[in-house]
């Protein structure tokens, strides 16, 4: 397992470059070029700089999330081809500086959706919280136009500045299925997956956040039957899965530890957080530890363990804990904690593997 952790840029997180590399056994960051809209070529001079920020503390950049999906890739529209010209570019350029994984999903207008982003627990801390009945039960254009005066919902995608294209992609998704938003990811798939391979690189879509269908739009990056059907598309280990415990967690059905047993062979990627999921569907982030959540993290590192997982692994999300103020989910106390806790798990596993073997 190799230990790696996010980290947005120079000026655009809190946590620095210097902290990052005390954490135990963090060998690298998780990084993207996150000013620069989806669909665009990476410049090349700014890949090379975040390598050399990172190479300073003697960090690598081989795993990058998200080199997001242009809208119209997902929409299918006419001009995908051109977006996914430029995704190809960035798959190569990214190459250059040893990229091994690119992280990407396929949602809709949004990312990840949350109702408060700082839901406040009963120790005091704050952490990301999803209540179901608030979204569910909103029409979306309406909440467009009066999204100013409502700033109950947090998720990115809603930015000031994308508001006026919201109802046009609202309306623009209106006829698209969840049969054509798989057509569109084959599409997708079978352009940059032989790129990808030829250049070394696997591509990990990341499941849906939460991995049920938001506003109508669709969402088909779910559960077991998803990831079957996603691999099936085309076949290569470049076509493969960033594994998030707490995401496809969400959905108490979605037994995450069967599921590493079935895909480890395509799981380059492996997001490793805990949630709590209540009984009415709302969840909120928690703690790592198994005890503190519904997704059985112990079992999580485990069945990795037990499968001979090499692959990167990041704490994904923390709580805020002692004051930190910070990005959302993005602190450092809680997330260096929750790498304490799986490392704390996988070496106690791996003397109990070394013990057999001298026994034996
Ligand atoms: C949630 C996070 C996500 C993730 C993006 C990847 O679990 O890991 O925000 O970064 O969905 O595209
Ligand atoms: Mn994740």
């Amino acid at each position: 397992m190799r230990m790696v952790f996010r980290w947005f840029g120079e000026g655009n997180d809190t946590v620095t470059l210097e902290q990052i590399r005390q954490i135990p056994g963090v060998e690298g960051i998780v990084w993207a070029l996150h000013d620069i809209p989806a669909g665009e070529a990476w410049p090349m001079e700014r890949i090379i700089e975040v390598r050399d920020q990172a190479l300073r503390y003697g960090l690598h950049v081989e795993v990058v999330e998200s080199v997001n999906v242009h809208e119209d890739i997902k929409l299918g529209l006419p001009s995908r081809d051109l977006y996914i010209q430029n995704y190809i570019d960035n798959i190569k350029k990214l190459a250059t500086v040893g990229v091994k994984v690119i992280c990407y999903n396929f949602m809709p207008i949004f990312d990840w959706a949350r109702t408060d982003l700082h839901k406040e627990t009963e120790d005091g801390s704050n952490a990301l919280f999803f209540e179901k009945d608030k979204i569910h039960g909103i029409d979306p254009l309406e909440l467009v136009s009066s999204i100013t005066r409502n700033s109950a919902l947090t998720m990115p995608g809603w930015e000031p500045e994308r508001l006026s294209q919201l109802t046009q992609l609202f309306q623009a998704y209106r006829e698209v299925t969840a049969e054509d938003l798989w057509d569109h990811l084959a599409y997708f798939l079978e352009a940059v997956i032989p790129v990808a391979e030829e250049h070394g690189i696997r591509m990990a879509i990341h499941p849906d956040d939460p991995p049920w269908s938001i506003f109508g739009l669709p969402r088909i990056m779910t559960g077991a039957d998803s990831v079957r059907r996603l691999l099936s598309l085309v076949d290569s280990p470049s076509n493969s899965v960033t594994m998030c415990s707490g995401s496809f967690g969400a959905n108490p059905a979605n037994d995450i530890v069967s599921m590493i047993g079935e895909f480890h062979e395509q799981i380059p990627f492996a997001h490793i957080r805990n949630v709590k999921v209540f009984d009415n569907g709302d969840f909120i982030e928690t703690s790592h530890r198994t005890q503190d959540g519904t997704v059985d993290i112990a079992g999580v590192v485990k069945a990795y363990h037990e499968h001979g997982f090499t692959g990167y692994c990041r704490p994904d999300h923390g709580r805020h804990i002692w004051g930190e103020q910070c990005r959302p989910g993005y602190g450092l106390y809680d997330r260096a904690l929750g790498i304490m806790y799986l490392w704390g798990v996988w070496d106690a596993l791996e003397q109990a593997r070394a013990g057999k073997e001298v026994s034996s």
